[in-house]
């Protein structure tokens, strides 16, 4: 496959976000501390996640990492809040207020109707674990990924996606195991495990990627956006049902029913389903 033409769809600070053939590529860039968010990093993230999410012409979300870091040539994908942003009563940010908005982020991830993939070159780590985790699919570099999870260790814990959806993926011992011991873990036992997609030679990260995304946009989108909902919908409860239901009353828009049930309010006269209860 040809290398893609990557165009840079506006410039930020502590992420870059790139466009090509459908595919949004949103990438960490703060490699020196091993890719960590602030909340001026979650801020951005919101941004091109939510353009991403707008744009018709994108199907598939890429989150990615820039790097190695420039100090001594580590990958990282993401190592979670900036203990450094971290004052007494949490993260703050350039305004002195406190906050993190990196749960709004996953939500997005969560609920966008479109395939969103990490791109894991490096280090997974607290909440940048927690982001992969919530991704709808994980390719990991074989070389340097490694997956850990260290909210016990700095009382800065994602108890919602992060461990109880990876329990669900892992299964609750492994969880637990992840969680309590905080090891470091391979690319290939994150396969085993069942939380990394594939183990990918570290050169050929992005363009497989890159070439997953495109099998995916080669599918009907409606497929791929009601697929995501249902497998989401078991573990999102009232929420999960919304999203799902909300797609449904979108497709019964489009029925003759539908333009019955407008047209009969706004000519101000009964509505006439034409009664046929299709089984
Ligand atoms: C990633 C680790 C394992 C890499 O180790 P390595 O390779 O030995 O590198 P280091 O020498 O440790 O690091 C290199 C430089 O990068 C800086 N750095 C690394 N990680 C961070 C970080 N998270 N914050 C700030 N700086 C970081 C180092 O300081 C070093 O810089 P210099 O060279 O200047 O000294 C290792 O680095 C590591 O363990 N990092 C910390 C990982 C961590 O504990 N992350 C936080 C975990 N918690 C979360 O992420 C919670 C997320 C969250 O915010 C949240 C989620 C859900 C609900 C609520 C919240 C919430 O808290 O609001």
């Amino acid at each position: 496959m040809e290398e893609p033409k990557w165009v840079t769809v506006k410039e930020y600070e502590d992420i870059t976000y790139k466009k090509c053939d459908g595919v949004a590529r949103i990438a960490f860039n703060r490699p020196d501390v091993r890719n960590a968010f602030r909340p001026k990093t979650t801020s951005e993230l919101y941004d091109a996640f939510y353009d991403a999410n707008e744009d018709v012409n994108i199907g598939v979300v890429l989150l990615s990492a820039e790097g190695p870091s420039t100090k001594d040539g580590v990958y990282s994908f993401c190592s979670g809040g900036d203990q450094k942003a971290r004052g007494h009563q949490g993260y703050v940010g350039e305004d002195g207020y406190h906050r993190l908005n990196i749960l709004e982020v996953q939500r997005l991830i969560r609920f966008m109707p479109k395939a969103v993939i990490a791109v894991v070159p490096g280090w997974a780590v607290g909440g940048g674990h927690s982001l992969h985790v919530v991704c709808d699919l994980t390719l990991a570099s074989k070389e340097h990924a490694i997956f850990k999870q260290t909210d016990a260790d700095v009382t800065s814990f994602d108890g919602g996606y992060g461990s109880a959806y990876l329990a669900k993926m892992v299964g609750q011992k492994k969880a637990r195991e992840i969680f309590f011991l905080g090891r470091n873990y391979s690319a290939q036992e994150a396969f085993e495990m069942g939380m990394v997609n594939a183990v990918i030679p570290h050169d050929d990260l992005e363009s497989t990627a890159f070439e997953w995304a495109q099998e995916i946009l080669a599918k009907s989108p409606t497929s791929i956006k009601m697929l995501k909902f249902a497998m989401n919908l078991t573990d999102d409860g009232m929420v999960g049902q919304q999203v799902f239901a909300g797609e449904a009353t979108r497709l019964a828009y489009m029925t003759e029913e539908a333009k019955e049930g407008r047209n009969a309010f706004l000519e101000k006269r009964k509505p006439n389903f034409d009664k046929k209860w299709i089984p």
